[in-house]
């Protein structure tokens, strides 16, 4: 049975991807910094199946404590300050856990598990102000956040890991994905809890920022499929893994609110206190070479995304016995 190491566990794409490798029968050991409060909410269904451990990508020697203790085969480094306005915030906190976790990450690999296959959570944000549209793995990095500009430190550490080192180490470069495990300051997810909340009658209102950024769009659960691929290629490299359409922020409010019968003017509202001091204004990803080489396709698109999401957020209000006071449930849901 094959071990893998997932840092960033308690996140969104921890818990998909655990999932994953849990049915295709692998051993998954799954680290988790300290916490005073921690929330073990995104992976309490499959947690008896899982070995947690603590580390933190602040602490190198807990790092390379793990490796080699639990010696993975294959190790996926998703943890990450990774709220972009977060970053601007926060730069050095963001720096240090984005961009050096990862040289800590990698140092651990190869000092205690040289033989482990290494997955890097590349992200879109590194193309930034972007060269070219579509962005592809040879598109030049713009980054526009501190978030971004660590992201690409940890991108180029890892490339330099398997070209001076010869490990096996994959940067995927992955676009937006989301789900309805995504945390609530991210727009996709803030956008479906307030239109579930509205539909309620909990909220009167939804305050966004820039209403016209674009952004490729997809659903963890098919983008957590593509990380897996990577470490399974014969050749460790670098991939784009996206949807190939885009779509703007208020064509995410429109059919979100939609689907409960509402009409997203009469409840979105701007406020600059969401505005960034830069701004991404589009992402479009060509995943070409993930299709080819990996054989990897999305399978959730972009209207079924927004439909699941808050359909999710719906239902876990009506779990809890309340009813809406707006608009109408989506069919399936009456
Ligand atoms: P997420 O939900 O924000 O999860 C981030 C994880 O990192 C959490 O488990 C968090 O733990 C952990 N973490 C933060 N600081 C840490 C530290 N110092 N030591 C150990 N763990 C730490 O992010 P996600 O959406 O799942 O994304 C996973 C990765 O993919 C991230 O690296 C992100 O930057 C990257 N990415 C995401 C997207 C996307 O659209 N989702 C796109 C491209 C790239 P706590 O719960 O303790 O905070
Ligand atoms: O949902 P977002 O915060 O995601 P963003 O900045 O694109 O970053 C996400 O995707 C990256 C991949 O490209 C990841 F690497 C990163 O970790 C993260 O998962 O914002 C999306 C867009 C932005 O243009 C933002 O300005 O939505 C715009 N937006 C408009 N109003 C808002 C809001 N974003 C947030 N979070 N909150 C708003 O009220």
């Amino acid at each position: 049975m094959k071990t893998a190491f997932i840092t960033g566990i308690t996140g969104q794409d921890g818990s998909y991807l655990a999932e994953h490798l849990l049915d295709l029968g692998y051993k998954v050991v799954a680290m988790m910094r300290r916490s005073a409060t921690p929330d073990t909410s995104r992976f309490a269904h499959i947690e008896d199946r899982l070995t947690i451990c603590h580390g933190d990508l602040m602490d190198q020697s807990s790092l390379m404590r793990l490796m080699s203790e639990h010696k993975p085969d294959e190790i996926y480094n998703l943890a990450a300050q990774s709220f972009v306005h977060a970053s601007f915030h926060e730069p050095i906190h963001t720096s240090e856990v984005t961009g050096l976790g990862v040289m800590r990450m990698l140092e651990a690999v190869r000092l205690c598990a040289p033989k482990a296959r290494f997955y890097q959570a590349s992200s879109s944000e590194m193309f930034g102000d972007v060269f070219e549209t579509p962005q592809t793995e040879t598109t030049p990095f713009h980054p526009r956040s501190p978030y971004g500009v660590a992201k690409v430190y940890g991108h180029w550490a890892t490339v330099n890991y398997r070209e001076s080192y010869d490990m096996f180490a994959c940067s995927g470069i992955l676009f937006n994905h989301e789900s309805p495990r995504r945390g609530t300051e991210f727009v996709t997810r803030k956008i479906s809890d307030h239109v579930a909340a509205i539909a309620f009658g909990e909220k009167n209102q939804l305050a966004l920022g820039n209403l016209d950024a674009q952004r490729d769009w997809g659903f963890a659960g098919d983008y957590v499929r593509g990380m897996h691929l990577m470490l399974q290629h014969d050749k460790a490299d670098d991939y784009v893994i996206s949807t190939g359409t885009t779509q703007t922020v208020r064509e995410f409010c429109k059919i979100a609110f939609e689907r409960v019968g509402l009409n997203y003017e009469d409840y979105v509202v701007v406020d600059p206190k969401f505005f960034r001091p830069a701004e991404v204004e589009l992402l479009l990803g060509d995943a070409t070479k993930a299709k080819e080489v990996l054989g990897w396709e999305p399978e959730v698109d972009f209207q079924g995304l927004v439909e699941m999401m808050v359909d999710a957020d719906l239902k876990r209000r009506m779990v809890m016995g309340n009813s809406p006071t707006r608009g109408s449930l989506p069919e399936g849901l009456v």
